[in-house]
C-alpha cells in the first residue's frame, strides 16, 4: 500500500517525509518546480504486536507497513495546461494521498505567495486535483458521446452507453463540488472508470503544518472538502525528533512538554484511511501483523500469507487478540475452547489471531 505525500511547493512535505520515516531527504527551501520523489517503507507500530511478542518469544517480530512517497513538483498554477504526465503518473500510483498544508510561517524560508494562508492554498491544490479529473472525464464523455450515436456493434454502443452514464454522474458531481470518492458507485460503476485513475477518487488525508506554537485549524477547514480527514502536526519538530536518539527525543520532549508524537496518530489515521485492518499470526518463529482490506474473508486473509495457503485453504483457527490475552496463554485459551474453526468466507476482523490450515 502506498501513500503519496502531496502539497503546494514548500508546504513541508520532505519534511514530513523525514519526519515520518525517520529519513534525511534533503528539504530544499527554493527547488520545488523540478519533479523528484522519495520513497521509504515505514513499519506500523502496533502495541500488540508487541504483546504477542512479549507472549511467544518469537525469533522475528514483524510488524505491518506502508510505503510513503514524497511528491514533489506540483503548483497552483498547473491549472491553465494541466498537470504533467510524469507528475500525473507519479501522483495517481498511489492507494492514498497525504495533503500538506503550510500554516507554519519561517522567514528564512518564506512563502512562495508572499503570505501564509491555508484556506488559500488547500483550496488551491484540491481543485488542482478536481480539475485534472475534470478533464479526464470530459476527454471520456466526448469519445464516448460519438460512439453511442455512431460506433460500432450494437453491443458496444451499449457499453459505450452504460460507460458515459457513469462519466456523466462523476462530472456533475465534481460540478456540485464532490469529489469522486464521496460518490455511491456499485461494483459495476465502479469497474468501468477504475482505469482512469481519478485523483478524487482516493481516499486523502490533510495534515496542517503548523509551527511551533500554532493553532490546530483542521476543525474549520476540513468541513469544507468531504470525505476527508484533517490533523495538525508541527512538522519541524516532529522531524527533528524523529531525528534524535529515542533517550535524547525523550528527554526533549519532556522538557518542553510534549505528551506525545504526533507521527504514530498521522501513520494510524493513514493506515484507517486505507481501509486497512491487521490480523496476527504468532508461534515461536515468528509474530507478525499482516495487512487485509477492511472485509477480508479468512481464504483472502491467507491468500495475503501466501498464494498457496490460499490455494489449499481448508479452515481457520482464528482468536481474537482480546480473548487471548485475556486467557493469558494460547495453550489456557485452547482449554477454554475460544478458538474457533471458521470456513473461508469468514471475515476476518481487526486484531483476530489466525493460524491456517491447508493443503497443496
Ligand atoms: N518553521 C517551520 N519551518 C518548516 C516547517 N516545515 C518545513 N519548514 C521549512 O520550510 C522549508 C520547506 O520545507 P520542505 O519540507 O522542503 O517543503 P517541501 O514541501 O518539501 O518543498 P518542495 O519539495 O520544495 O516543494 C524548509 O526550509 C523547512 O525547514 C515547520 O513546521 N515549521
Ligand atoms: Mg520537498
Amino acid at each position: 500500500m502506498q501513500i503519496g505525500i502531496i502539497g503546494l511547493p514548500n508546504s513541508g512535505k520532505t519534511t514530513l517525509f523525514n519526519a515520518l520515516t525517520r529519513g534525511k531527504a534533503e528539504t530544499e527551501a527554493y527547488a520545488s518546480a523540478q519533479m523528484e520523489v522519495h520513497t521509504a517503507i515505514v513499519a506500523v507500530h502496533d502495541q500488540r504486536v508487541d504483546r504477542l511478542s512479549a507472549m511467544f518469544q518469537p525469533r522475528r517480530t514483524i510488524y505491518a507497513t506502508v510505503q510513503y512517497n514524497d511528491i514533489a513538483g506540483l503548483t497552483s498554477s498547473a491549472e491553465e495546461k494541466g498537470m504533467s504526465g510524469p507528475l500525473l503518473n507519479q501522483i495517481s500510483a498511489n492507494d492514498a494521498l497525504l495533503h500538506v498544508v503550510r500554516c507554519f510561517t519561517n522567514p528564512s524560508a518564506p512563502h512562495p505567495a508572499g503570505k501564509v494562508d491555508p484556506a488559500r492554498d488547500l483550496a488551491a491544490l484540491e481543485s488542482e486535483l478536481w480539475f485534472n479529473d475534470y478533464r479526464i472525464l470530459e476527454g471520456r464523455q466526448e469519445r464516448l458521446q460519438s460512439q453511442v450515436h455512431k460506433g460500432g456493434s450494437p453491443q458496444e454502443r451499449e457499453q459505450a452507453a452504460k460507460e458515459l452514464a457513469v462519466v456523466e454522474k462523476l462530472i456533475a458531481g465534481i460540478e456540485n463540488e464532490s469529489p469522486a470518492r464521496t460518490l455511491t458507485l456499485s461494483y459495476e460503476e465502479e469497474k468501468r472508470i477504475r482505469s482512469f485513475s481519478l485523483l478524487t477518487m482516493k481516499p486523502e488525508l490533510i495534515v496542517f503544518n503548523i509551527d511551533d506554537e500554532g493553532e490546530d485549524p483542521s476543525a474549520a477547514l476540513t468541513p469544507n472538502y468531504p470525505d476527508t480527514t484533517g490533523v495538525a502536526l508541527r512538522g519541524k519538530l516532529e522531524m527533528e525528533l524523529a531525528q534524535m536518539e529515542p533517550e535524547e527525543a525523550a528527554l526533549f520532549m519532556d522538557e518542553f512538554d510534549i505528551p506525545e508524537l504526533g507521527l504514530d496518530r498521522v501513520i494510524h489515521l493513514s493506515y484507517e484511511l486505507l481501509g486497512l485492518q491487521s490480523f496476527f499470526t504468532v508461534g515461536e518463529d515468528e509474530v507478525r501483523a499482516w495487512t487485509v482490506k477492511k472485509g477480508a474473508t479468512a481464504v483472502e486473509a491467507a491468500a495475503a500469507i501466501h498464494t498457496d495457503l490460499g490455494r489449499g485453504f481448508i479452515r481457520a483457527e482464528v482468536i481474537h487478540y482480546n480473548d487471548l490475552i485475556a486467557a493469558g496463554s494460547m495453550a489456557q485459551a485452547r482449554k477454554a475452547g475460544l478458538l474457533r474453526l471458521e470456513g473461508r468466507d469468514y471475515p476476518v476482523q481487526d486484531g483476530d489471531i489466525v493460524h491456517i490450515r491447508f493443503n497443496v
